[in-house]
């Protein structure tokens, strides 16, 4: 099976916000997926494709996400940087696992616009390996024209000789993080994408790995960032290459080219302390013929308030660390204890959170429900201001944080996006919790 998970322009962007119920049904289940012409393996998807469906909807609109699991183990689906209720966010602590035969619905609100994604967050080393992930794009009131726009799952997996996934591969595995050679783009192997010369593109890249750091690039040409993983910067940014860590995802205007061009998209070498990877390629770009362009970037997206003055004064410490287990193999440590649990934040508290790796290899800090904002990363200021729920952080760095909780009371979870080393303990739960004055307000816009 194969499914196209690129699409055409949509030039009608809506005048009001959407408040539509977009209903969704998906089915966990094992697959026969051709990753390459003649080229089968088999997967575990959802509704039998790899990326699950693209779920589109607009800012306003109330997702309903019926989950059916035909697999033979419990799954959960996480909808990864939506802002939706903590019992709708598809972790244990917040919902039984939904067994083999059994089903779910998630429904909740989509109150911001970008390029977020779904997977599996049961037995996610296996789960999402094998494929139980998708993207999920949520549109804003106020888009910019490009001639087409496309959503690129990037993903790896790692297969044995005879094309199979290769079976766990132990402490160097449990320690580094599960990379493979096969390299995905919406789940075919270096597959070719056509685009016309003259024109502008947008594309929504998602990094579904489970350890692969992508450092992307188009060819080595100049493209605009457009936003983030907590959807538009201010103004986009024009750059050669972006770092996107297992889970984080980037927004990009690429083009014009020339009629003729031939493009690899590539990650370029990139040392995550933990294995190096060298130049790679995850697909090939053909420019066609030129067709006429009525792209149109505007100068400014929006406007971004700082959260937090640069000197901020820190609330909190979260500490990544990692020791020797002669049982395990590796533990990940949260402030020195795997699985951790941290301290309740308040609603309506700013949160100033300054994130230690003192380990020796790059960490993704992904925060559910939440975006922040990145005030500083050993004391530098980044380039841009941005939202975004992840965030690298550099061996023996720090990276302090800015977020608000606003009224979504509940547990909550922050954790490494690196699957093995989440599932290794370097995970947290803690809880929104609310003051006798928060009351039950409405949820605020921290976030315009
Ligand atoms: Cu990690």
């Amino acid at each position: 099976m194969r499914a196209d998970h690129s699409f055409a322009e949509h030039p009608h962007a809506a005048s009001e916000p959407s408040q539509s119920e977009v209903v969704i049904d998906l089915e966990a289940r094992a697959a026969d997926w051709e990753i390459a012409p003649g080229r089968t393996l088999r997967c575990w998807t959802y509704n039998g494709q790899v990326p699950g469906p693209t779920i589109e909807a607009r800012v306003g609109d109330t997702l309903v996400v019926r989950l059916k699991n035909s697999l033979d183990e419990p799954t959960t689906i996480h909808f990864h940087g939506i802002r939706l209720p903590s019992a709708m966010d598809g972790t244990q602590v917040v919902q039984p696992t939904v067994a083999p035969g059994e089903s779910f619905e998630y429904r909740f609100m989509v109150p911001d616009a970008g390029t977020f994604w779904y997977h599996s967050h049961h037995n996610e080393t296996v789960q999402v390996e094998r494929g139980l992930y998708g993207a999920l794009v949520i549109r804003g009131v106020d888009e910019p024209v490009v001639d087409r726009e496309r959503v690129l799952v990037l993903d790896d997996m790692k297969l044995n000789r005879k094309g199979e996934f290769a079976k766990f591969g132990g402490w160097v595995e449990q320690h580094t993080g599960r990379e493979g050679d096969v390299r995905l783009v919406n789940g075919q192997s270096e597959p070719e994408l056509r685009v016309s010369a003259g024109q502008m593109e947008r594309w929504r890249i998602v990094n579904a790995s489970n350890a692969r750091y992508v450092r992307l690039s188009v060819g080595d040409r100049r493209f605009s960032i457009l936003g983030t993983s907590g959807g538009f910067i201010e103004a986009p940014v024009e750059v050669s290459e972006v770092l996107l860590p297992p889970g984080d995802r980037i927004d990009i205007v690429v083009g014009p080219f020339a009629e003729g061009e031939v493009i690899s998209l590539d990650s370029l070498a990139y040392d995550r302390h933990a294995g190096k990877r060298n130049r790679e390629r995850f697909a090939t770009v053909r420019v066609g013929t030129a067709e006429r362009s009525s792209a149109m970037i505007p100068d400014r997206l929006r406007t971004i308030e700082p959260l937090a003055p640069n000197n901020a004064v820190t609330n909190r410490l979260v500490k990544l660390s990692e020791r020797l287990s002669i049982k395990r193999g590796t533990d990940f440590l949260i402030n020195d204890e795997m699985h951790h649990t941290d301290k309740p934040v308040t609603v309506g508290e700013l949160q100033i959170w300054d994130i230690e790796n003192a380990s020796h290899m790059d960490h993704p800090f992904h925060l559910h429900g939440f975006f922040f904002q990145v005030i500083d990363v050993n004391g530098v200021a980044p380039a841009f201001l941005a939202w975004q729920d992840t965030v690298n952080v550099p061996p023996k760095s720090h990276v302090r944080i800015a977020w608000m909780p606003d009224d979504r009371p509940g547990l909550w979870m922050y954790h490494c996006h690196i699957l093995e080393h989440h599932a290794g303990g370097m995970m947290a739960n803690f809880e929104v919790v609310r003051t006798a004055e928060t009351g039950s307000k409405a949820m605020p816009s921290c976030h315009t």
